[in-house]
């Protein structure tokens, strides 16, 4: 079986002998967050957990993500919460990079360690639990949850990334592959969180620009990403977030693999609001 290895932020503080140039970007059009800037004192805490901090990385905000917010979380052992969404209309997808946690939803008890992934419904009542002798770090990505009459709301999903075979993008002899926990002709879904690989060398082979919008984080490698009218080299532990319509494309940069966890809102018919009364 193939070992992958995901990258997982400590925190820390820099030395003063650093020198202060990073990657670090915010545009109108995307923005580009380097692992370097996830620190103690960039943490944020939230309600109800405990033995728990966590860099916010994207958040709804004016001229910034509109769809989603996503969360890295540490939580030491026996940490955990029995209460960890105060958002009834927001669903989750968790993602293990480091550790493991137990996660309880429907009366049933999930263990989950590094490539686990979980799929949480709005109103799904779920809790979690640092079960392990060490930290666990994951992912947190929460969407509102678009109902759209006669749909109904999607079940849990538990897996791993271990047991779930990549799909090849066509005409890249696999070197280029998603990795999918969701049907994605399953349109009860109103996002999806997958994984994609590029073998070194391989590139996302025009400049996509879409109405979807973007939460990518580098699992594993490097590369060179194209972002508006930049390139931008990134590695494990980076995150980039990508406006609707945001010309994109890349560059696996070697010598093993690029990953990374990508977020696309997808499936919704696009709200005719702007002008419109009531
Ligand atoms: O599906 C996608 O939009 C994907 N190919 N985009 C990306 O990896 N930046
Ligand atoms: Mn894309």
């Amino acid at each position: 079986m193939m070992t992958r290895s995901y990258y997982a932020p400590k925190g820390g503080l820099p030395g003063q002998d650093q020198l202060l140039t990073d990657r670090a970007m915010f545009t109108e059009a995307y923005a580009v967050i380097p692992k370097g800037t996830m620190r103690d004192i960039t943490t944020s805490f939230l309600p109800f957990w405990d033995r728990t901090r966590l860099w916010v990385i994207a958040r709804p905000l004016s001229g910034f993500a509109e769809t989603f917010s996503h969360y890295i979380m540490e939580v030491m052992p026996g940490g955990g919460s029995e209460r960890p969404e105060t958002d009834p209309g927001a669903q989750g997808v968790l993602f293990v990079v480091e550790g493991s946690l137990s996660v309880t939803v429907d009366g049933e008890a999930h263990e989950m360690g590094p490539g686990g992934y979980a799929y949480l419904p709005p109103r799904s009542g779920w809790t979690l639990r640092n079960t392990g002798s060490e930290p666990v770090r994951f992912h947190w990505i929460r969407k509102a949850y678009q109902a759209v009459e006669g749909l109904s709301q999607p079940e849990v999903i538990v897996a791993n990334e271990a047991d779930v075979a990549p799909v090849p993008m066509p005409e890249t002899e696999g070197k280029w592959a998603t990795t999918r926990f969701v049907d994605p002709s399953d349109l009860r879904h109103d996002m999806h969180v997958t994984i994609v690989t590029l073998e070194s060398g391989a590139v996302l082979p025009f400049m996509e620009t879409h109405v979807m919008e973007h939460g990518l984080y580098v699992l594993e490698g490097k590369g060179v990403y194209r972002l508006n009218q930049d390139w931008v080299e990134v590695e494990a532990g980076d995150y980039m977030w990508l406006r609707a319509f945001c010309p994109q494309a890349c560059y696996a940069g070697g010598p093993g693999p690029f990953r990374y966890l990508l977020y696309k809102d997808v499936n919704r018919h696009m709200p005719l609001g702007l002008g419109r009364p009531g």
